[in-house]
């Protein structure tokens, strides 16, 4: 049979971004967030200026940070603006790949705006080469568009769970507006007009808005496929469905009350059903609100307020590195855009999922050990696509965990995580995890280290074809 030759490129994740206008290209490109893509190589900061919150929600416990970015349970410590200022300083210095600033927390940044504005007018002043980003649960956007417009805030994320106050009751119990405590349905009323007004004044000024969703199973996740309709429609550049993390541990009504966390298949199904109306953001990690670095990786400690006063930091030394570090980074984006690899496949092979252990830079580049999460790829006759990444409990060779009992429940943790994936590439894996792997039916595999993950990805994709394992389905293979 003669195969058709298709190019991968037309598959991945980023299409939609290829397809924007120049402009908005161009605000997206070194985006961590709003670009797949760049997440490999751009690293982003938060900086924790904003304690108050001006609604509750049940999935959070206002002792710790804003769980609508953040990881519930996490703890940071709020920084006055110009220590802020301070730490952007120094972390844009050690880390010239930190393309973004973002206020995200602990509480609503929308709920303290002289703290949240005076952090980041002090910013446009000082570091002008850092792009500014704010993450808010919408009761106040309106108020603030014309403030946020002022210190040029290109990228606006909102937090967006359901339309429908009846949810929304169920969800928020109270939200504090005009001086009031105003408390069910009545409460959610206000807050979903508030969010979906905000939404619209920020489209209509130009300003690229992310709408996060925190996905709650028997709550609202069928609602969520209209709430990805209806801001796609009003102008939504990106949609992100995260879900939620209810542990009794972390005290939040949610976790008291039993509500079921999603599994990672239900995020991916429900994310597949969004996004034939709109572009889905998969590469969340929900992070800290002071959390630093790549996306995925958090280096927050090397960052405390003692060890920032004694650094000497050289602002416009680091500018210049900044730039040039900025400019390698997007040719080799560019240049990923173009595909490297022809896939031979028959249109009817069934797609694959790969788990990748790395780094960042794209690249293959992590031991099997040493990896705290995998991505997963998955490779159909169209090409390769981003599909999500999955958190595993500790890595496996973690201080010295890869023997005896420890190293068996770190595996069971990590197979059940790689639920779905039938092969693992990693620069390097060792003999137990190896075989440990292999009977779990997922293929562990370091033949491609240090290669593009994408070129990797369909490598292997083409190979299985040339086995004639794209025929089968997975049960099929394993008792093959
Ligand atoms: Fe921060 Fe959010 Fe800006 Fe990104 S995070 S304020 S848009 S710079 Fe990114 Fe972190 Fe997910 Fe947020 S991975 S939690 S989406
Ligand atoms: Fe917590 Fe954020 Fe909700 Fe406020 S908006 S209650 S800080 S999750």
């Amino acid at each position: 049979m003669k195969l058709p030759v298709l190019e991968p490129a037309a598959f991945t994740s980023d299409d939609a971004v290829k397809e924007l206008p120049e402009a908005i290209r161009a605000k997206v490109a070194n985006h961590p967030c709003f670009s797949e893509k760049a997440h490999h190589y751009f690293a982003r900061m938060h900086v924790a200026v904003a304690p108050a919150c001006n609604i509750q929600c049940n999935y959070c416990n206002r002792k710790y940070d804003c769980s609508n970015e953040s990881r519930p349970g996490v703890v940071s410590e709020v920084l006055s603006p110009a220590q802020a200022v301070q730490k952007v300083k120094a972390v844009a210095a050690e880390i010239p790949q930190m393309s973004v600033l973002g206020i995200a927390g602990p509480g609503d940044p929308l709920a303290n705006p002289e703290r949240t504005f005076d952090t980041f007018r002090r910013l446009t002043e000082e570091t002008p080469d850092i792009k500014l980003c704010v993450s808010t649960n919408g009761l106040n956007l309106p108020d603030s568009v014309e403030e946020l417009c002022k210190h040029n805030i290109d990228h606006v994320t909102i937090t967006i769970n359901c339309l429908d106050p009846k949810i929304g009751a169920r969800i928020y119990p109270w939200i504090f507006w005009n001086h009031q405590r105003i408390r069910g349905v009545e409460a959610a009323r206000i807050l979903i007009e508030q969010q979906q007004k905000g939404l619209e004044m920020l489209v209509e000024r130009g300003v690229l808005v992310k709408v996060n969703s925190v996905l709650i199973p028997g709550i609202n996740d069928q609602h969520l496929k209209e709430v990805s309709r209806v801001v796609k429609e009003k102008g939504a550049f990106l949609h992100n469905v995260m879900p939620i993390i209810a542990e009794p541990q972390h005290g939040t009504y949610f976790g008291l009350t039993g509500q079921r966390e999603p599994t990672a298949a239900e995020l991916q199904e429900l994310q597949e059903a969004c996004a034939g109306d709109m572009n889905m953001m998969r590469h969340c990690r929900q992070c800290r609100a002071d959390a630093v670095g790549l996306l995925g990786e958090d280096r927050g400690q090397e960052f405390t307020l003692d060890k920032i006063a004694a650094m000497e930091i050289d602002y416009p030394a680091a500018m210049h590195k900044r730039a040039e570090v900025h400019k390698e980074i997007l040719e080799k984006l560019d240049a990923a855009d173009k595909p490297a690899v022809s896939l031979q496949v028959p249109e009817s092979s069934r797609p694959v999922q790969m788990a990748v252990a790395t780094k960042g830079q794209g690249l293959i580049n992590q031991h099997f050990g040493h990896a705290t999460e995998f991505l997963v790829y998955e490779a159909g006759p169209l090409g390769v696509r981003f599909v999500g990444h999955r958190q595993i409990e500790r890595p496996y060779c973690e201080g010295g965990a890869s023997c005896g009992e420890d190293a068996e429940s770190l595996m069971i943790n990590i197979v059940e995580q790689l639920e779905g994936c039938e092969v693992l590439l990693c620069s390097k894996v060792g003999f137990e995890p190896w075989s440990a792997l292999e009977a779990a039916g997922i293929q562990p595999n370091g033949e491609h280290a240090l290669e593009p993950i994408e070129e990797a990805v369909l490598a292997v994709y083409q190979q299985m074809q040339t086995k004639g394992q794209l025929n089968l389905n997975a049960a099929d293979l394993q008792s093959a």
